[in-house]
């Protein structure tokens, strides 16, 4: 290290604040689109998401556990605070939810200017079976005292975020953290987690974006304040500017998406089809909502029409749905838009924020027919 590069500050790309508009990726957009993988598109085929084919997030590195050392510890407002083995949150009642995760930056380099950051285009999100136990029963049997207000995960990965060295941490009102969904989970999809997906054990928030589901616990705390740090504070907020405080992303937004049809091109993805009868398919979801409409377009959003919801899909899962075309050589800007059950729907135009959360406009693909 030089005498000019102490004090150095991170990150260090572009003119400094953070944001870009050139269309081109930076070198470590690139870094961390590699670390963190997306699902292909043509993942959205399977009820579950085979777990080689989930998403993956980390902002730091994956932690070394020692599963023979490590513990939970629960504790802070609590009238019994207790350390559980991962043996002793196994013989817990346990419980499976089919969930649809996404990450609230899905969609962040859909925006311009955006971000510099994990450069997700569409492809942030899968479905798994998590299995673990209730939060609820773990916090009843600690016993929240009536001071407490939030309950605060700790992860075990630490790094450096907004200038700050930090271990990754999380909070929810004791409302949420209690509802009957929340799970510590040590299974994904009938085996024990991966270490990239949070072993020994993780909490899952269904309905929620992904930051929530914090990996690698290691510890909870039922705190007496809303918890301030970095990951609540100053990350995951829809604000336009970076002075502002914006308002905390939680909940997922309505989307759906489609399987490309055809064939790709090896290097800009557009899609080559033959002309005749297509059978368009994809997902939809919306967090803790149902999907009440997919609709599909040929023409770039000019006009639209109704595609057919498959059964319903279990609680925070995503629901299938497909479309006929009749495909006439030509070019066509393929896009898909649901509409969840209180009547949200996905916008066509971006809707904007500085740090590039919960950009849920619609998918477009382009297509030549032949
Ligand atoms: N400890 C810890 N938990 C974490 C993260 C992290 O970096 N560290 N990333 C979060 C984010 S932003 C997302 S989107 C989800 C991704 O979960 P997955 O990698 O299992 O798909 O994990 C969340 N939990
Ligand atoms: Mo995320």
């Amino acid at each position: 290290m030089t005498q000019q590069d102490t004090g150095r500050r991170f990150p260090t790309v572009g003119d400094g604040s953070g944001m870009t508009s050139d269309p081109r990726f930076y070198r470590e957009e690139l870094q961390l689109a590699f670390r963190n993988r997306g699902m292909p598109l043509e993942g959205l085929r399977y009820d579950i998401t085979p777990t080689g084919m989930h998403y993956l997030l980390t902002h730091f590195d994956i932690p070394e556990v020692d599963p023979n050392a490590w513990n939970l510890k629960i504790s802070g407002l609590v009238g019994n605070p207790v350390t559980l083995s991962l043996g002793d949150i196994k013989a817990l009642p346990s419980r499976t939810e089919v969930v649809t995760m996404e990450c609230a930056g899905n969609g962040r380099a859909l925006f311009t200017p955006r971000s510099v950051s994990q450069p997700w285009l569409l492809e942030a999100i899968g479905t798994a079976e998590w299995t673990g136990t209730p939060l609820k029963g773990v916090l009843e049997a600690a016993g929240l005292k009536e001071t407490a207000v939030e309950i605060l995960f700790n992860g075990s990965d630490q790094g450096v975020q907004g200038e700050e060295v930090q271990y990754y941490q999380r909070s929810l009102t004791i409302e949420e953290a209690t509802r009957d969904e929340v799970l510590l989970v040590y299974e994904m999809n009938g085996r024990a987690l991966e270490p990239q997906h949070g072993y020994p054990l993780r909490l899952v928030v269904p309905g929620w974006y992904g930051m929530t589901s914090v990996k690698w616990l290691e510890s909870i705390e039922a705190v007496g304040e809303p918890f301030n740090g970095y990951q609540m504070h100053g990350s995951y907020r829809y604000a336009q500017t970076a002075d502002e405080p914006g308002e905390p992303v939680d909940l997922i937004r309505v989307r759906a998406l489609m399987v490309p049809p055809g064939i790709p091109d090896f290097l800009t993805r557009t899609r080559l089809l033959d002309s005749g009868p297509v059978t368009l398919t994809g997902r939809a979801w919306a967090g803790r909502l149902g999907i009440s409409r997919v609709e599909t377009s040929t023409d770039g959003g000019a006009s639209w029409s109704d595609a057919q919801l498959s059964v319903q899909p279990p609680r925070f899962a995503w629901r299938g749905w497909t479309a006929q075309w009749n495909a006439a050589a030509g070019r066509y800007t393929l896009m898909v838009r649901a509409t969840d059950t209180e009547g949200n729907r996905q916008p066509v135009e971006p809707e904007w924020n500085i740090q590039g959360m919960g950009n849920n406009m619609v998918q477009s693909v382009d297509v030549i027919v032949e």
